[in-house]
């Protein structure tokens, strides 16, 4: 038996990177039946085929650290959310969905503005985003593919990390892997003019073994997320900058929302918490209010 990482899935074939090389395998029968889907990130326990072409069979899956569901992955210590600065412009309200999902699964967080060269330096993007995450506690790289800027830093951020690249499609997550490191030779895409869209071109999560001491895994973009897999009770505790206001909530059940004596909405008002960050927490929650067939159990 030999362990290994599986690094991609691909039409049920899964590819298990172990001490001895890569291994092409399939899943034995019996994770099926016991509804255990291998996925990327997963540390296995292969056997391997007599032979010399490298194939095997994933016998078993071990525990689970974490698991994110778009994109789909498991076992990751961090999500660098890339965003574009323009073509496609970034959501921040699709920023702190990532945000949550990530807090969700104990996962750190940076962000990475990438095209930096399509903005001045000082543009009010820029700002507005140091404003609202960095007293966070989350930092924001600036990258540009084009202008080799920012990859540095970049590439300081996944050191010793297992790093998995979010966002959506055509704002240069392979581009950026792409210069940090040279080799990989990543497909890349052009944003759609028209719809200022990108075209999906990352149709698979592939984990790379970047260095000796960092993972990274490229991703295909994506245009919607749900939050709803988090608890709507629970979405407080995944908005950081939210726990140490809530604890002058006068209930304990505070959701922030209606309630009487809420430090959150207080630390609102004195611009302790970003006004943007806590709309974006209201949508979220009333989105849940508007779809209740969702809600646990029903
Ligand atoms: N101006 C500018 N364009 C960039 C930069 N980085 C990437 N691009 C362009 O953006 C487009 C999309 O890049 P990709 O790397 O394919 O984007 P992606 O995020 O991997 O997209 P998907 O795989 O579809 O999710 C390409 O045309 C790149 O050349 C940058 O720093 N500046
Ligand atoms: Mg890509
Ligand atoms: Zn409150």
């Amino acid at each position: 038996m030999e362990k290994g990482k599986i690094i991609k899935a691909i039409s049920g074939f899964f590819y298990v990177k172990t001490e001895k090389g890569l291994y092409e395998c399939k899943g034995r029968g019996i994770l099926r039946k016991e509804k255990i889907r291998p996925l990327v990130g997963d540390m296995v326990e292969i056997s391997v085929k007599e032979g010399d072409k490298k194939e095997g069979i994933v016998e078993k899956v071990l525990p689970r650290k974490n698991q994110l569901l778009r994109p789909e992955i498991v076992n990751v210590d961090q999500v660098i959310i890339v965003l574009s600065s323009k073509n496609p412009s970034p959501s921040l309200m699709l920023t702190d969905k990532i945000i949550s999902l990530g807090e969700r699964q104990g996962l750190s967080v940076v962000l990475c503005l990438n095209k930096a060269d399509l903005l001045e330096k000082e543009d009010l993007l820029i700002v507005e985003m140091k404003k609202i995450y960095e007293p966070v506690g989350y930092p924001i790289v600036l990258t540009s593919t084009k202008k080799a800027m920012g990859i540095e830093d970049l590439s300081r951020e996944l050191k010793g990390k297992v790093s998995v690249f979010a966002g959506p499609s055509g704002v240069g997550k392979s581009s950026l892997l792409n210069a940090i490191k040279p080799g990989l030779s990543l497909k890349t895409g052009e944003v759609s003019e028209r719809i200022q869209r990108g075209k999906h071109t990352t149709r698979h999560t592939e984990l790379m073994e970047i260095w000796e001491d960092g993972w990274v895994a490229d991703t295909p973009g994506f245009g919607h997320l749900d939050i709803d897999e988090i608890p709507r009770e629970d979405l407080r505790f995944t908005f950081r900058d939210f726990l140490e206001p809530m604890e002058e909530c006068k209930f304990l059940s505070c959701l922030h929302l209606k309630e009487p004596n809420c430090g959150v909405k207080k630390a609102v008002k004195e611009g302790r918490i970003a006004k943007k960050r806590y709309e974006h927490y209201e949508h979220f929650m009333m989105n849940y209010e508007t779809k209740p067939w969702k809600r646990s159990g029903m």
